[in-house]
């Protein structure tokens, strides 16, 4: 029996090849080439193949089959595998075989280890009907006589049969290369560009002088033409590109397209209606994140889901969580708040950053009060946007250690699962016991910065809350300054997330000044003031992101009306800041920007460079100049597709976008009967260092823009988080406010 839960901690490259994606032919033969399955096409019987979980395995019309049972959890709870499999590191395998279900369900096929801790070498959730044929290549992390080949076919409500054969692994092939489907060489915003903003395109080309360009609109007449400029390789792709300019059309319209170097970009707007809904949409991403309340079907159709963790078998609940072992002896009910991402750990850290900046929309533009976002809250008189963050502020506050306990007023860096769980995984069905992670003086500080925030926010609207909030925020300070280097381990990464965060200055700057701007208090302005954060350049390649935090502080004395001693100097800070990425952006052959250093790009890259667009967005408010203004829309047009894949980011939006991104619910691509993720849901976007196998075995050697695969397999690239969507709804908000 085997325990495949291990999504993440394990390294693999290589490459793979789903055959019939026209993606790759595979490569000839080598003499090398050596079968390491035994009987894989059944000719002698089912041995040694087994089967788990209740099931028998027995031969029908020459192939082998099981009749899984309904009504477990996961898919590791009924297994046909086999084991005592050699495998060699650096070797390249081609894993096949012909399976059929006889309901549309999912097969994990695992090429892993078969003991403990049961490291997951390779894996592919093809969903099952007739019989087909599946093959891919991947390269051997390690070296072992304990490999395993397992179809995991548990997790199924209703039984269901499952037949297999023609199992190989063939040891010795040649590595596939993959080929991203980039279409039409013509790179544009494939959503919608504002008819009195900047309108520019990126053509990738071998030629080096410029081309001639026709823009037309959606009845083929051509309305606009020029000559591209050749811009040379860009870094951020490899390419040689050209741009396009054609700002001078204004005219609305839907259907345009623009032709240069013979190719015809996918079909975009002209037009700003769009930015409104999409605002609307990013937003809504939250309520369907919600942990400990059931998401109604009525208000998300399609969504509808029970509560999660609410003590509720197979759940083990947050309504009285303990801690790991030997951290502390008391439980806390920490229910609610929002799931981090696509897996179901809740982070103090990353929950601040996020209720920072929706907070921080919501006080830089009016408009966001009246924004509906149909939650089960809507009407109550207070503005959805806040009703939605009080879901995770709540939390928060929970997350907070009780008066008379160690370390009381601290919070605890998050709550997660004890393991780490396989897709998919409805929450509620999530079987793991869940668990306090120590206190650390950057979550403490997250939640004194948001609760200061907080206060100050929905004192119109809730004073008994807002009180309650501005308390708890001056004992976190108060907390923080006590226990100033408690922080959280880059080890502490089992079942959830480690959030790592070695540097708390910026966290005790972005917190002093929050609790600054509530209170208008010497106090806190003193430490504003002597911060070493306050006189340091902030704005670097990436401005803000939950690890680095002192750019909110910075924004926030910049934008909301205080006193604080050399204001000028704090909003100088602000345009230089925005200038910096103006500049960088100008530069870009694709207009974004961001261009970290060795091309190195982050992960969550795309929201690295909505943030920078924030600080952008900043000194247009400071300014009124236009630049700041067209310098956000250049930026947005690289999230909606003008980019090197030609890919849209947003889930819904754009003729071709991301609709895998890492989730355990969000999970279509692994089970027909679970949806997409919602319309308006940003994917982590091109991340260089590609962590998880599943980029690694397509993406080694990516440049750049290309380190991005929109597969729920590619945590590292393609996942939804609540921090992600933060700043593409602050963005949206902003330009639908223009
Ligand atoms: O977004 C986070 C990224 O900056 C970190 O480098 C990475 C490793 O610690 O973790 C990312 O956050 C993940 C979190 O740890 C768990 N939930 C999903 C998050 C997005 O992938």
């Amino acid at each position: 029996m085997s325990l495949w839960e291990r999504s993440r901690n394990v390294a693999v490259i290589g490459a793979a090849i789903l055959v019939g994606t026209g993606l790759a032919v595979p490569g000839p033969a080598s003499a090398a080439e050596v079968e390491q399955i035994v009987n894989g096409g059944f000719d002698n019987g089912t041995d040694p193949f087994w089967a788990n979980g209740g099931m028998t395995l027995a031969l029908d019309d020459g192939r082998a089959c099981v009749d899984v049972p309904g009504g477990t959890a996961n898919k590791w709870d009924a297994i046909v595998g086999q084991n005592d499999i050699d495998l060699v590191a650096g070797e390249n395998y081609r894993f096949s075989f012909d399976a059929s279900g006889s309901a549309a369900r999912s097969a994990r096929a695992v090429v892993g280890l078969a003991v403990d801790p049961y490291d997951t070498y390779f894996e592919q959730s093809p969903v099952l009907g007739d019989t087909q044929h599946y093959e891919w290549t991947f390269t051997a992390s390690t070296t072992t006589a304990q490999a395993q080949v397992a179809f995991q076919v548990g997790g199924s409500p209703d039984p269901w049969r499952f037949c297999v054969d023609n199992v190989s692994l063939v040891g010795g092939v040649p590595p596939e290369v993959y080929e991203p489907d980039t279409g039409p060489r013509v790179r544009v915003n494939q959503v919608a560009y504002l008819p009195q903003g900047p309108k520019a395109a990126t053509v990738v080309t071998d030629k080096t002088d410029a081309q001639p360009w026709k823009l037309a609109d959606k009845n083929g007449r051509t309305v606009a033409q020029g000559r591209t400029k050749p811009r040379g390789v860009d870094v951020s792709s490899g390419q040689n590109v050209h741009t396009i300019d054609f700002s001078s059309v204004k005219k609305q319209g839907a259907g345009y397209t623009l032709t240069a170097d013979g190719e015809t970009s996918r079909p975009f707007d002209i037009s700003a209606d769009v930015y409104t809904k999409l605002r609307t949409d990013a937003l809504k991403f939250y309520y369907t994140q919600r942990s400990g309340i059931a998401i109604d079907e009525a208000l998300r159709p399609g969504y509808g889901r029970p509560a999660g963790h609410v003590d509720v078998a197979p759940n083990q609940g947050d309504g009285d969580v303990p801690c790991q072992a030997g951290v502390c002896d008391y439980r806390l009910d920490v229910r609610g708040g929002w799931y981090d991402a696509g897996d179901h750990g809740k982070y103090v850290v990353n929950g601040g950053i996020s209720v920072w900046e929706l907070l921080n929309a919501y006080e830089r533009t009016p408009g966001l009060r009246k924004v509906g976002l149909n939650i089960p809250e809507s009407g109550n008189g207070t503005p959805d946007l806040l009703n939605e963050v009080r879901w995770e502020l709540d939390f928060l506050l929970k997350m907070q250690v009780p008066a008379g306990q160690p370390y009381a007023g601290m919070a605890h860096h998050k709550m997660h699962d004890q393991n780490w769980t396989g897709l998919p995984l409805l929450p509620h069905l999530d079987p793991q016991p869940r668990e306090l992670h120590p206190v650390s003086t950057a979550a403490t500080l997250n939640l004194a910065a948001t609760a200061a925030q907080a206060a100050r926010i929905y004192k119109k609207y809730d004073r008994a809350f807002a009180q309650e909030a501005l308390a708890a925020a001056r004992t976190a300070y108060a907390a923080a300054k006590a226990n100033p280097a408690l922080l959280a381990p880059e080890s502490d990464g089992v079942g959830g997330g480690a959030y790592n965060d070695a540097k708390v200055s910026d966290d005790f700057y972005w917190a002093a000044a929050e609790l600054f701007l509530t209170t208008g208090e010497k106090q806190y302005s003193a430490d504003v003031l002597s911060s070493p954060e306050h006189t340091a350049d902030v704005f670097g390649a990436g401005a803000f992101d939950w690890g680095n935090t002192a750019a909110a502080g910075r924004l926030d004395l910049a934008l909301v009306p205080n006193r604080l001693p050399g204001l000028d100097k704090v909003k100088a800070s602000v345009i230089a800041g925005a200038e910096k990425y103006l500049a960088i952006q100008r530069q870009h052959p694709y207009g974004v920007p961001y261009a970290p250093p060795n091309n190195s790009w982050d992960w969550g890259s795309n929201s690295i460079i909505l943030n920078n667009m924030v600080v952008i967005a900043a000194a247009h408010e400071l300014s009124g100049k236009d630049k700041y203004r067209d310098g956000v829309l250049t930026g947005l047009d690289y999230i909606l597709g003008r980019n090197a894949l030609n890919i849209s980011y947003v889930t819904g939006y754009g003729e071709v976008s991301s609709q895998n991104q890492h989730s355990r619910w969000y999970a279509k691509q692994l089970d027909p009967a679970l949806p997409n993720p919602p319309v308006g849901t940003l994917a982590g976007g091109a991340n260089t260092s590609i962590q998880d196998p599943y980029a690694q075995s397509k993406l080694t050697g990516c440049v750049g823009q290309f380190c991005y695969i929109d597969d729920i397999q590619s945590w590292s690239t393609n996942e939804l988080t609540i921090n992600w969507n933060a700043p593409l709804a602050w963005i949206a908000a902003y330009v639908a406010a223009l």
